[in-house]
């Protein structure tokens, strides 16, 4: 992708993995407008491009603004949405709003504009607590949270928007991601994010449950690359794949690699499991290898490393 003066529109730009994304566009060459509300994203996370793109901070449940945003674009990348599963609990319908109708809103300004492909990001969520690992694509979805339920139905409608109205989709599965930027804010942030500001302030960690579930820990440069390709291969055209590494790890290790890392000796306190958590969760990256060339690069050692740095810097 080194063309130029091609038109991307990127919705949820400011946000973490949206945000590093656009920095990538940017860097080649391609002509990026940014959607986003900030009711999650940060411009702060844009100001290296910021000066380089065109910046609408708008919502996308506004059907004019999208038509408007995706005009003359060749890509879009979906990446707005209420990210946590907790609010979505908290808000079915208004959380449905934003994640399953404005990404109605954004395939139909995709149809109006004739844009050739859009990219979605969905997730692991639509697994649910399926005990089989590790997860494949063609195993039956069983969502467990209106938050799985949205991505789920904007996989479905990907897929129509292409039988119907030739409007390409590709839509991204993503496991645990991490990486710079991540909002440690919230108890529901990513648990890399939370481990790597506790490590830095020589704070008490806490681990839910017997620290002994695993995750498949996904590094943001990997899930850019990953969306970079989805653009590209001509087969990946109508179909879902998988981002993660095919690598798991468990919580408790998870914090010993960061306690290593920021040199605390911090003990881990143990609380009762979080309801709803999935014991293991591990990508099946066959399908994403074998049609999108997608191998992930950053081993974990490494992501974690350049990560705690960026937190460190900042705490
Ligand atoms: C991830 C996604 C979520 C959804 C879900 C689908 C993130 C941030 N969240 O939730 O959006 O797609 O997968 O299954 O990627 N933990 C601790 N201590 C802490 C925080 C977390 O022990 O301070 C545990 C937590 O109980 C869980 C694991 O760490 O077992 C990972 O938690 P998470 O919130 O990072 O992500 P997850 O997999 O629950």
């Amino acid at each position: 992708m080194t063309e130029k003066a091609i038109k991307i529109l990127v919705t949820g730009g400011a946000g973490f993995i949206g945000a590093h994304l656009v920095e990538a566009l940017v860097a080649n060459n391609f002509q990026v407008t940014v959607v986003d509300n900030l009711s999650s994203g940060k411009l702060s996370n844009l100001e290296k491009v910021l000066s380089r793109i065109s910046f609408i901070e708008g919502d996308i449940r506004e059907q004019k603004l999208l038509e408007e945003a995706a005009r003359d674009c060749r890509f879009i990348f979906h990446l707005a949405a209420v990210v946590s599963v907790t609010k979505t609990v908290e808000n079915p319908l208004g959380s449905s709003l934003v994640n399953e109708l404005g990404t109605l809103g954004l395939l139909e300004a995709a149809r109006y504009n004739k844009v050739h492909r859009v990219i979605l990001s969905s997730s692991s969520a639509v697994y649910g607590d399926d005990p089989r690992i590790p997860k494949k694509e063609s195993m039956p979805p069983c969502p467990k949270s209106p938050y799985a339920v949205q991505k789920l139905v904007n996989e479905h409608y990907a897929e129509l928007y292409g039988e119907l109205f030739g409007v390409e989709t590709v839509c991204l599965r993503y496991f645990n991601v991490y990486g710079p930027r991540q909002d440690p804010s919230s108890p529901y942030s990513g648990v890399i994010s939370i481990f790597m500001k506790q490590a830095a302030l020589n704070q008490q960690p806490v681990i839910y449950g017997d620290g002994k579930q695993t995750r498949d820990f996904v590094y943001v440069e990997d899930v850019v690359r990953a969306n970079m390709l989805a653009a590209q291969v001509p087969n990946a055209a109508g179909k879902v794949f998988n981002i993660g590494t095919g690598q798991m790890i468990n919580i408790s290790k998870l914090w010993n690699m960061v306690a290593k890392l920021a040199g605390t000796t911090a003990e881990p306190e143990y609380a009762p499991e979080r309801s709803g958590d999935i014991r293991q969760s591990v990508a099946d990256i066959e399908k994403s290898n074998r049609i999108l060339g997608f191998r992930p690069r950053v081993e974990l050692k490494t992501g974690l490393a350049s990560t705690y740095q960026w937190y460190r810097e900042r705490l």
